[in-house]
């Protein structure tokens, strides 16, 4: 994994440059409690390389300005798989690896029909149910036992973040996001601090009035999954089963960024059927489709976002492959690239202004370190929620009690009765 060794960051304090200040207005609505930190003109200012002790106190924003993030790559250690879930096609929840499929290359053209099944054999999961990080804490229900705890006395997770993988990469996208803003709600709850994304009204709107022909280009993805995984390590494709996006195997990593000691799930497509190929995540394989590169904008467009986009998904794991079907406008698969993660950094060197790999890691640990110092009250109702929009800072407004709350009962009890006491 590139940058292991390089130097952790120098948590420099970027506040005093932020061009902005001014709080959006952000569309949360029904709450029973609302407290909106409003940047002020008192607000202190720190030079960065101050002392870390002396910068906790001020800023009530966070700069998400690719300038400010240009040091060096930041400790990011090597992703380890501490366990792995299944979700069935009814979404039922495993604490197995049931679902996990076997990558099996096709040629070179092959020519896959994604369109195929669509109208017939397709039974999509309801994006309109919100399942929070529900599946990740039944994982961690199911495994508190093995999870060590940070002290001998406390109950706690050796976390300092809990969330899915795909919060992670768009916190590291943020620098370089011109369209779509963010919204994630966290909690700290025992000293972890569990980070759940809210959907913004931009985005419902959007899921909302989607085209037909966005609704079938989203299939096509699933459908390339299915011509390209196998349910075992020695049967083959069946392109003529039904495309269930309901089903998921998911990995449960644990990581550190800096001093952020992370636990984090994501969807794992298939992995490498060799039984000697290295033990996951190093075996896992990303799948993904993109339209067929004709141009050299099409190209450069490529590098600037799908490549940023495939390139922090798959870092954050520790996954190491991406496997591209290149599909034309019916959506025919007319080639397949395979793209080393380790590699795709230089891949893009030669795009003018292009984005930087350090840039989207500095962006995230000082993002989470933003978070330490804001959601300083422990408990399960207690929401801090952090707002983004495209040109603006990162801002947040604290909910009691009120819509945001995602910390389920069953995962607060559980955590809290007796047995989970580990030493
Ligand atoms: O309800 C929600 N808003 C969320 C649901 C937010 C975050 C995650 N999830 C669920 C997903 O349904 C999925 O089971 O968590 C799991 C994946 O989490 P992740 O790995 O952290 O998510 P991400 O990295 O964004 O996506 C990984 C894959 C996608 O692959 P591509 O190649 O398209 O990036 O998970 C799938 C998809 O295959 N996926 C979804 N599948 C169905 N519905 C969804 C979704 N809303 N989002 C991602
Ligand atoms: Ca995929």
């Amino acid at each position: 994994m590139e940058g292991h060794r390089s130097r952790s960051p120098n948590s420099s304090y970027h506040n005093r440059h932020s061009a902005y200040k001014r709080e959006r207005d952000d569309n949360g609505k029904n709450h029973c409690e609302n407290k909106r930190f409003r940047p002020n003109s008192r607000q202190h200012q720190y030079r960065p390389g101050s002392p870390p002790g002396q910068t906790q106190l001020s800023s009530r924003t966070l700069s998400t300005r690719r300038e400010l993030y240009e040091r060096d790559f930041p400790l990011y250690k090597q992703p380890v798989e501490i366990g792995c879930f299944s979700l069935d096609s009814e979404r039922r929840f495993f604490n197995d690896s049931r679902q996990l499929r076997y990558y099996v290359e096709p040629d070179r053209n092959p020519n896959f029909d994604l369109r195929d099944g669509y109208k017939e054999r397709f039974k999509k999961r309801d994006d309109g149910v919100k399942e929070k990080l529900d599946h990740i804490l039944r994982w961690i229900v199911a495994n508190k036992s093995k999870l060590n705890s940070r002290t001998a006395s406390a109950c706690a997770l050796d976390a300092d973040f809990v969330t899915w993988r795909g919060h992670l990469t768009k916190l590291l996208t943020t620098p370089y996001e011109t369209k779509e803003g963010w919204l994630l709600a966290v909690t700290r709850f025992r000293g972890t601090l569990y980070m759940s994304e809210v959907e913004t009204e931009t985005s419902r709107r959007e899921r909302e009035n989607r085209t037909d022909r966005h609704e079938e280009m989203m299939y096509w993805g699933y459908k390339f999954e299915q011509y390209t995984c196998a349910d075992t390590v020695h049967s083959v494709p069946d392109p003529g089963g039904v495309v269930n996006t309901n089903e998921a195997f998911c990995t449960v990593v644990q990581t550190r960024l800096a001093d952020h000691k992370l636990l984090f799930s994501g969807e794992v497509d298939c992995r490498d059927k060799d039984p000697n190929a290295p033990a996951p995540p190093g075996c896992y394989v990303e799948l993904k489709t993109s339209a067929e590169i004709c141009t050299p904008k099409q190209r450069s467009n490529f590098h600037r976002f799908k490549l940023l986009k495939w390139w922090a998904q798959s870092f954050l794991p520790g996954v190491p492959r991406v496997v591209a079907g290149f599909r034309d406008h019916e959506g025919v698969v007319v080639s397949m690239e395979t793209f080393q993660i380790s590699k795709i950094s230089h891949l893009i060197k030669n795009e003018y202004n292009c984005w930087k790999p350090t840039v989207c890691m500095n962006f995230c640990c000082d993002f989470l370190s933003f978070v330490k110092r804001v959601v300083t009250e422990d408990s399960k109702s207690v929401v801090y929620l952090f707002s983004w929009e495209p040109r603006r800072d990162v801002t947040y407004s604290v909910y009691r009690d009120s819509q945001y709350s995602f910390l389920p009962d069953w995962f607060v009890e559980e955590m809290s009765s007796q047995d989970s006491h580990q030493s």
